[in-house]
Formats: structure tokens, C-alpha cells, sequence
């Protein structure tokens, strides 16, 4: 039975100054994907070693860091039927080289760190992960006349 989700999204620096961030939202919008949360966040160190604390033993930790930091990222909540497991589809393999064509990853990008794209990698983390770049106040629960059209009946 597909479960009603919310995942957090961050379209990194390299979106932004790429001019890539409309592009990547229309495809999310494409998909069915309903925005229920969007900010600018300037992410600060603290918040990135929480958010990338599976990673802090990799000799890239502190590059990466510095990478997320160029520039403010826009986050993003997504809402959707397996919206967790359905955007990282979208979103394409770590490695954009490795991703398949047609993701977002394997065709607008090129190497690591800049991917583009963050996208939570499980039901537990997405949980994790819109709590600690969203508050309740930020998250918008709404109707789209497309709803019925895009989830079927029974939503
Ligand atoms: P993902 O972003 O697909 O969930 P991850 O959580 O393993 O992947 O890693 C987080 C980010 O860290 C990833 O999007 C890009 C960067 N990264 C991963 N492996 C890297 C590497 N070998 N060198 C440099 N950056 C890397
Ligand atoms: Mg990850």
C-alpha cells in the first residue's frame, strides 16, 4: 500500500549559480511532486555536520562543507505517495556519472561534490531531515485540483 510522504529536499550551491533551481522545481512539479515547504537557507557548519554526520570520517568532509556553504541552498518539502523512495529515482545515483539518463543528476551534472541536488534516503531520515530545516509553521497543507488526477481517488 503506497504510504502518504513528506522529504526534505536541498538544491545545492552548484543549482543555484548553474541557474538550474526552476528547472530541477519543474521537474519535482512534473512528477506530482506537491511543494508543501520553500525557503533560501544559509546553512552553517553546525548544521552540516548534523545533517552530514554519516560522512564526517571521509577525507572530503570538510570540501564538501565548504561547498554547501557558497551560497544559500533552497530547501524544500515534497509531499507524495512513497515521495521518499520516488524523488531519489528523480534524482539519480550519488555519482552523477553512475546515474541513469534521464535523472536529474545524469543529465545536468558531472562529479561530486556538486550533484546538485540533496534528497533524503529514507522515510526515518526525511523525518529527521524536515525537522531540522522546518518548522511546522513553514509546512503548508492544501488542496490542487490536480490532486484527484495525480493520486487517484481515495487521497
Ligand atoms: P547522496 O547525496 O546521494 O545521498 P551521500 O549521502 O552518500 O549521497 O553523500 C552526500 C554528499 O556528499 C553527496 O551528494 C556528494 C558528497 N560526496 C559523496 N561522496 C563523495 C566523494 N567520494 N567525494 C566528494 N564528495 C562526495
Ligand atoms: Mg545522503
Amino acid at each position: 500500500m503506497a504510504e502518504k510522504q513528506q522529504t526534505l529536499v536541498l538544491l545545492k550551491p552548484d543549482a543555484l549559480q548553474r541557474d538550474l533551481l526552476g528547472e530541477i522545481i519543474r521537474r519535482f512539479e512534473m512528477k506530482g511532486l506537491k511543494i508543501v515547504g520553500l525557503k533560501f537557507i544559509r546553512l552553517t557548519d553546525e548544521m552540516l555536520d548534523e545533517h552530514y554526520s554519516h560522512l564526517t570520517a571521509k577525507p572530503f568532509f570538510a570540501s564538501l562543507k565548504q561547498f554547501m556553504m557558497q551560497t544559500p541552498v533552497v530547501g524544500m518539502v515534497l509531499e507524495g505517495f512513497d515521495a521518499v523512495s520516488e524523488i531519489r529515482k528523480v534524482v539519480g545515483s550519488t555519482n552523477p556519472r553512475e546515474a541513469d539518463a534521464g535523472t536529474i543528476r545524469a543529465d545536468f551534472s558531472m562529479n561530486v561534490p556538486s550533484n546538485l541536488i540533496h534528497a533524503s534516503d529514507s522515510p526515518e531520515s526525511a523525518v529527521t531531515e524536515v525537522k531540522r530545516f522546518f518548522s511546522d509553521a513553514e509546512l503548508f497543507d492544501y488542496e490542487k485540483i490536480t490532486d484527484r488526477f495525480i493520486f487517484g481517488e481515495g487521497i
